[in-house]
């Protein structure tokens, strides 16, 4: 029987900090799990180094349920994003290694391709909306069918979303930036930008926003409704999820389409939302989710409830992460959208990747298991360096949700 004789854990900062974890066989054969989590990398890496790791040499790899289980029943501890990223890890890994060993690609494993790409939304940004129309139109020519707006809203200068160079990344500075915000100044604008995208740009492609956790439910209904003529594809994560009764709330007054869950961790924390049809997309990922064991029985039951799949996927989430969640998406039923921002370039110089963009949509070539490798050698030229995401605070100086 072939056994796991080796576990690592690799923190670099190709382009921003990643957390990757390599488990090599008694055979040699490897696999590969992102275990980052932004902003908090190393508290994941002790968690896998210090108290997972000891616990895999010697275990069977191919024993991947019976490894979940081991691991979220195992501890006593339960949920939360340290303990589900280090999960997912080691889930992601096994599933990279079983198919290595079947020598086909993990979507193969998990039933074929239900679709025959993955339709994906890319990030459109701008300081105004004449920047925000031009940056739309860009996305639009380079083939995407879904595209996300975001604009910086003016009373508080620069917002979440808004990209300041080539690459969108938040997670910027070595100790969190603090950035100002007015809940009343965004509403009075980002409708008026997103209608001018529909009024300049017309209804053929998907339109999404993302709220990023800022409005009280009231406050998400009245923004729902006010763009309901704009026919969003999704308004993202319109209130933090802790108390999800607030859901309710904006179904009850707005039909513009919900969806929540890039923060959430386990499929205890999207039960309501999905069972009581409060979202129509869920938005967990392997990486934060418990890894590809896991999320799909996230989305299992998010299938009996004609909710639909939008996992997370910003430059945090590594091309492990990516390659992983297109193989589930390719497989789903109830696949919606998958979010996707390119990588940096020093990023794809440390992990070789077989996802490929066409048309708007996500693929794989056939390489066996998720298609992934790691350099380390290369990694090692981009040593890890603390990096926060900005903290808002209300104008009044009082702390907002980021
Ligand atoms: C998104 C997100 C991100 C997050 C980031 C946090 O929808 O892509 O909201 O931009 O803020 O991934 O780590
Ligand atoms: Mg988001």
């Amino acid at each position: 029987m072939s056994t796991i004789e080796r576990a690592e854990v690799f923190v670099a900062g190709p382009g921003r900090n990643f957390v990757t974890l390599r488990i090599t066989t008694s055979d040699g054969v490897t696999g590969l799990g992102d275990a980052t989590l932004n902003g908090r990398e190393l508290a994941v890496a002790s968690y896998l180094r210090d108290h997972v790791v000891p616990l895999l040499i010697g275990r069977d790899p191919a024993r991947i349920e019976d490894m979940w289980q081991y691991l979220y029943r195992g501890p006593y501890w339960r949920r939360g994003p340290v303990t589900m990223t280090s999960i997912a890890a080691v889930d992601t890994a096994l599933w990279d290694i079983k198919g290595k060993v079947a020598g086909l690609p993990v979507y193969q494993l998990l039933g074929g391709r239900s679709r025959d790409g993955v339709m994906v939304y890319g990030h459109a940004s701008g300081a105004d909306t004449a920047e925000l129309l031009d940056d739309v139109v860009r996305f639009r020519e380079l083939g995407y069918q879904a595209v996300r707006a975001q604009a910086a809203v003016p009373e508080v200068g620069g917002t979440y979303g808004v990209r300041k160079g080539a690459i969108y990344e938040p997670a910027a500075s070595a100790l969190p930036e603090e950035q100002p915000w007015s809940t009343e100044a965004y509403l009075r604008f980002a409708p008026t930008y997103l209608e001018e995208i529909r009024s300049k740009l017309g209804f053929d492609f998907h339109l999404l926003h993302d709220v990023h956790h800022r409005l009280t439910p009231l406050e998400a209904a009245r923004f729902g409704k006010s763009v309901e003529d704009v026919q969003l594809f999704w308004m993202e994560d319109p209130t933090p999820a802790e108390n999800q009764e607030a859901f309710r709330l904006i179904r009850q007054h707005t039909t513009t389409p919900i969806a929540v869950g890039e923060v959430l961790t386990s499929i205890w924390d999207v039960q309501h939302l999905i069972t009581e049809q409060l979202i129509d997309y869920v938005r967990t990922t392997v990486v934060h989710a418990g890894g590809i064991t896991h999320l799909r029985r996230i989305f299992d039951l998010a299938a009996l409830y004609q909710v639909r799949t939008g996992s997370h996927g910003a430059t945090d989430l590594s091309p492990v992460t990516l390659a992983a969640a297109v193989h589930v998406d390719l497989s789903v039923p109830n696949f919606g959208i998958q979010e996707y921002m390119e990588h940096a370039p020093e990023t794809m110089e440390v992990f070789r990747s077989g996802v490929r963009f066409t048309n708007g949509a996500l693929d794989l070539d056939e390489t066996p298991g998720l298609g992934v490798e790691y350099d380390e050698k290369a990694a090692a030229r981009f040593p890890y360096e603390p990096r926060y995401l900005p903290v808002a605070r209300r104008l009044d100086g009082s702390v907002h949700d980021w």
